[in-house]
């Protein structure tokens, strides 16, 4: 699997800038849920787990972070940094994000309601899952 960042086109005017997201079109999925991650501490790690079915898209509304992503068989890092682009968190995809810039706001687009049992917190059965897959 390789990891994928869609591209958004801004939309500018007189007034400024503006960026639509479309279920179907530059969100590859249905939208059935939104949250946004703020104020997180310096030195804090998040995510830290995979999911079993969810899809999402995250976008980084203003500031920074990086996402570590790991399908069992390639691992990237990808720094965002710009609001014109989203990086796909697709299922069984171990990921981790750090260096949260202070004014980071980060926007998840997901394909479902929330549901704690989608996730996978287990490094160790993230690990065997995906070995069962590959055998
Ligand atoms: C993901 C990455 C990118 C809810 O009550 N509803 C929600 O929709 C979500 C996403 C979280 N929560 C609760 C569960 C925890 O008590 O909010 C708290 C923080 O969630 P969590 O520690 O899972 O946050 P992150 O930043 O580690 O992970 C989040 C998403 O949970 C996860 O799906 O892929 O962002």
């Amino acid at each position: 699997m390789s990891f994928e960042i869609n591209q958004f086109t801004p939309r500018g005017d007189s007034q400024g800038w503006l960026i639509a997201l479309e279920e179907g079109r530059q969100v590859p999925f249905p939208i059935k849920r939104v949250y946004y991650i703020f104020g997180t501490k310096p030195g804090v790690k998040r995510g830290k787990h995979a999911h079993r079915k969810l899809r999402q898209l995250a976008i980084c509304l203003s500031g920074s972070c990086r996402f570590i992503m790991d399908d069992g068989a390639t691992r990237n890092e990808f720094l965002l940094t710009s609001n014109t682009q989203g990086l796909q968190i697709d299922p069984m995809v171990w990921h981790e994000m750090e260096e949260f810039s202070a004014d980071c706001v980060l926007l998840v687009l997901a394909s479902d309601i929330y549901d704690e049992s989608d996730y996978i917190r287990s490094k160790d059965e993230f690990d065997s899952l995906v070995y069962q897959r590959q055998h």
